[in-house]
C-alpha cells in the first residue's frame, strides 16, 4: 500500500483488496495458470481458498455461501473452459437471485485473435445470465470494476456478476485507487402500493401468504413473521423461504397448500416469482398480491391486484404496522389447520412404512429423527428430492438449499462445500439422486481432502426416475433412463477418501447416522424406486384442426406444454408446468419455440371429484381414458386460443388453437 487512498500490487492483489472490502471471505476455484495471481494474493495474506474437481462445483459453492450468508460468494475460474464449465452455476445463481461473482482468467489482450491458449470472449456467453459482465482493461481499473460488479450483484434484485482479467492485466503490477466503502442502493417501495397490498390482505376473508427465497435473501424473515401475525394470515413457503416460520407456529402451513389455494380469496406471493411452481400466478378467482424486491421482478404475464416492489424488509414492516380494519381470519385458519393435520397424519404413516425396497418417505421419516433443528439439508436429484421437499420440514430459515427454478442437477457437492464452510459445527446433509450424483460426486474428494465433512444420502433407485416414468407414460417405453442398479456410490466415496456404507433395511437408517464431526463423507445407498406407472403403448401424434377438442375421463392430473419445433417435429418442453386438482387447467397459449410457434397442450386426467373435465389423457398415465361424448366442456373464459391446433389421437390432447373463443368437438379418428 502506498497510501490509504492508493493500493499497489499485481492484478490479483488489487482484486483481492476490493473483494475483501465487499465482504468476500473465501475463494472457490479449480487451478488454472491464467488466474495464478489471485491465488498468490490469497496465499500471501491467508485468504481462504478451496478447490474443486469441476468448475461448476466452485460456482455452486460460491452460490451456497451467498445464499446462506447473504453476502457475495466468489468463484475464480480459469480462461476458456474454466469459465464455460461454470456457466450452469452462473445461470442457477441468476435464476436464484444469488450475489455470486465469477472472476475469469482471459487470454492476453495484446495478442487477441492470434490463437492464444484458451482464448475466447466470455462476455457474449455470460452476459444473458449475469447482471453485470465486463473485461477489465487495465490494472488500475481492477478495484473499481470489482466494486461495480459486486454492487450490481448485491443490489436487489440480486444476481451474479462476471469479470475477466486479461493475462497481462492480472499479472502486471500497478497502483490504483483503493476501493470505496460498499454502497448498495436500497430500492424504496411506493407507499401507496404497499398500503393497497396491506388493505387487500387485511380485508380478505381467506388470505394466504406464500413466501419465497427473497424473503430470506432480503433479511426480511422477522418482518414477514410480524406482518403475518399482525394481519393474521396463514403462511406457506418455498425455496429459501422454508423455515421462515417455525413449523409449530400457529400460522405456519405446509401440507394444506392445495386447500389453501383453492379456497383463498387473496393470495400474497412474497419474494418469489409467479412461475411454474405457483401455477404461473393463475389462482382461479383469487386476487393476487405480488410483493417483490425490485420492479424487474413484477410478473409480466399476470396483472396482480397490487404489486409493491422494493426492499422486502421495508414492505413487510409496513404491513406489520397496518392499523386499518382487518377481517377475522380465525375460521379460515382453523379450516386449513384441519386439512394440515390430516395431511400430516397421512405423511406420518408413510414415513413409518416398512417396505422393501425402502421408500423415500421412510428415508425422510428416519432422517427427521436424527437431523437437528438447525441442520442444513441440500436437495440434488429428481423424485428423491421431490419427496424431501414434501417430508422434510425445515425448522429454521436458511437451512434448506435446492437448485431453484433453473432445476440444474449437480449442485450437491458444491452447495455442501459452501454450507459446511458457512456452518462448521452444524449437520450438513445432501440428499442426492443416484443420477444427480454423477455430476458432482467426484467432489467428495475435494470435501474429504479439505476436511469438510458432510453426509450424503443417495436415493439409489438405479434410474433417472423423474424422466423414466414420464417417458414410459408418454411413449410406453423409455430410453436413456437407466443407471446401473445398486451401484455402490458409498464405495465411490470411500475410494475418494470419505466413508460409506449401504443401508438396505429401513430400520437401519436411523441407527447409522454418522457423528457430525466425522471428518469424511458418508454415503447411504438406499433403494427408493418410485412406483412404476402402468403403460398402454405409445401415443401417436397427428396434426389437428384449429379449435378441435377431445375429452375423456381419468384419474390424475398432469399438465405439459408441447412445443412444435421448427423442423415440424414434436418435442416436450417445460414438463410439469403444474399439477391441478381441478380437472382442467388450460394455460394461455404462449410461444414455446424460438420461432414463436408452438402451443399449449394438455393432458390431464380429471380428479375423482371432477371426472368429466376436459382431458387429454396419456395412455401411459394409467386410469380410465374413455372418451366422454356426453358432457360438453367449454374453453374457460380466460383462454383465447390462437394459432393452430395439434391433436394426438391417442392422447386426446387438447391444444390451444383458433382465434375463436370456444372450440369445436370432433370425434377421435
Ligand atoms: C443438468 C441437468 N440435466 C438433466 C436434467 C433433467 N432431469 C431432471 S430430474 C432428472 C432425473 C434425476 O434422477 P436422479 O438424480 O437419479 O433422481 P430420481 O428422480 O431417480 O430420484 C433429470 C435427468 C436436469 N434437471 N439438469
Ligand atoms: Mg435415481
Amino acid at each position: 500500500m502506498t497510501s490509504p487512498e492508493r493500493i499497489e500490487g499485481h492484478g490479483g492483489e488489487l482484486a483481492l483488496a476490493a473483494l475483501r472490502a465487499y465482504g468476500v471471505r473465501e475463494m472457490f476455484t479449480l487451478s488454472g495458470g491464467h488466474v495464478f495471481p489471485l491465488y498468490d494474493a490469497a496465499h500471501k495474506t491467508g485468504f481462504p481458498l478451496y478447490d474443486v474437481r469441476h468448475e461448476q462445483s466452485a460456482v455452486f459453492a460460491a452460490e451456497a455461501v451467498a445464499k446462506l450468508q447473504r453476502r457475495p460468494g466468489l468463484a475464480v475460474l480459469t480462461a476458456g473452459p474454466g469459465v464455460t464449465n461454470g456457466i450452469s452455476g452462473l445461470t442457477s445463481a441468476y435464476f436464484n437471485g444469488s450475489p455470486v461473482l465469477v472472476i475469469g482468467g482471459r487470454a492476453p489482450a495484446f495478442r487477441w485473435g492470434s490463437g492464444s491458449l484458451q482464448e475466447i470472449d466470455h462476455l457474449p456467453l455470460v452476459a444473458p445470465v449475469t447482471k453485470y459482465a465486463a473485461t477489465v482493461g487495465s490494472g488500475e481499473e481492477i478495484p473499481g470494476a470489482v466494486a461495480t460488479a459486486l454492487t450490481a450483484a448485491l443490489t436487489a434484485h440480486r444476481g451474479p456478476a462476471f469479470l475477466d482479467l486479461p493475462l497481462e492485466v492480472i499479472f502486471s503490477a500497478t497502483d490504483a485507487d483503493a476501493p470505496a466503502a460498499p454502497d448498495v442502493p436500497l430500492v424504496e417501495p411506493d407507499p401507496d402500493e404497499v398500503a393497497r397490498a396491506a388493505q387487500l390482505i387485511a380485508s380478505a376473508e381467506r388470505p394466504v401468504i406464500i413466501a419465497g427465497s427473497d424473503v430470506y435473501a432480503g433479511d426480511a424473515v422477522a418482518a414477514l413473521r410480524e406482518a403475518a401475525e399482525t394481519l393474521h394470515v396463514p403462511v406457506f413457503t418455498n425455496g429459501m423461504g422454508r423455515g421462515a416460520l417455525p413449523p409449530e407456529h400457529q400460522l405456519a402451513f405446509a401440507k394444506s397448500r392445495r386447500t389453501a389455494l383453492k379456497g383463498a380469496d387473496v393470495i400474497a406471493v412474497i419474494g418469489t416469482p409467479l412461475d411454474f411452481r405457483l401455477s404461473f400466478g393463475d389462482f382461479g378467482s383469487a386476487q393476487v398480491v405480488h410483493i417483490v424486491d425490485a420492479p424487474t421482478q413484477r410478473a409480466s404475464h399476470v396483472t396482480p391486484a397490487a404489486s409493491p416492489a422494493g426492499d422486502l424488509r421495508l414492505i413487510l414492516s409496513a404491513l406489520a404496522d397496518y392499523e386499518g380494519v382487518r377481517e377475522d381470519h380465525a375460521d379460515w385458519i382453523a379450516t386449513l389447520r384441519v386439512a394440515e393435520d390430516a395431511a400430516k397424519a397421512r405423511d406420518a404413516e408413510e414415513m413409518a412404512a416398512e417396505t422393501d425396497p425402502i421408500r423415500p418417505a421412510r428415508v425422510y421419516g428416519e432422517l427427521r429423527k436424527v437431523l437437528a433443528r438447525d441442520a442444513v439439508t441440500i436437495g440434488d436429484g429428481g423424485d428423491f428430492v421431490s419427496y424431501a421437499g414434501r417430508y422434510l420440514e425445515p425448522a429454521e430459515p436458511g437451512t434448506w438449499l435446492d437448485p431453484g427454478p433453473y432445476g440444474c442437477l449437480g449442485t450437491g457437492m458444491g452447495y455442501a462445500m459452501g454450507a459446511r464452510i458457512t456452518y462448521p459445527d452444524r449437520q450438513v446433509c445432501v440428499l442426492m439422486g443416484d443420477g444427480a450424483s454423477g455430476f458432482s460426486l467426484m467432489d467428495a474428494e475435494s470435501l474429504a481432502r479439505q476436511r469438510l465433512p458432510v453426509v450424503i444420502v443417495v436415493g439409489n433407485n438405479g434410474i433417472w426416475g423423474l424422466e423414466k416414468h414420464p417417458m414410459r407414460a408418454m411413449y410406453g417405453y423409455d430410453v436413456a433412463a437407466d443407471l446401473q442398479p445398486e451401484l455402490r456410490y458409498d464405495d465411490v466415496v470411500k475410494a475418494l477418501g470419505g466413508a460409506g456404507e449401504t443401508v438396505a433395511k429401513a430400520s437401519d437408517l436411523g441407527r447409522r447416522w454418522p457423528e457430525p464431526s466425522t471428518p469424511a463423507c458418508r454415503t447411504w445407498s438406499t433403494s427408493s424406486p418410485t412406483p412404476r406407472t402402468p403403460t398402454r403403448g405409445p401415443p401417436t401424434w397427428r396434426r389437428g384442426q384449429a379449435g378441435q377438442q377431445l375429452w375423456a375421463t381419468a384419474t390424475s392430473v398432469v399438465v405439459r406444454t408441447v412445443a412444435r419445433g421448427p423442423e415440424e417435429t414434436w418435442s416436450a418442453a417445460e414438463p410439469f408446468l403444474g399439477v391441478r386438482s381441478r380437472g382442467l387447467t388450460l394455460r394461455d397459449p404462449r410461444p414455446t419455440t424460438r420461432d414463436g410457434r408452438g402451443g399449449v397442450a394438455l393432458w390431464t386426467d380429471a380428479s375423482a371429484s371432477n371426472p368429466k373435465a376436459l382431458c387429454a389423457v396419456s395412455p401411459g398415465l394409467g386410469g380410465p381414458s374413455k372418451l366422454d361424448r356426453r358432457s360438453r366442456p367449454r374453453w374457460p373464459d380466460r383462454v383465447r386460443p390462437s394459432g393452430r391446433a395439434w391433436v394426438s389421437r391417442d392422447l386426446a390432447a387438447v391444444v390451444a388453437g383458433s382465434e375463436r373463443r370456444g372450440g369445436r368437438r370432433v370425434d377421435q379418428s
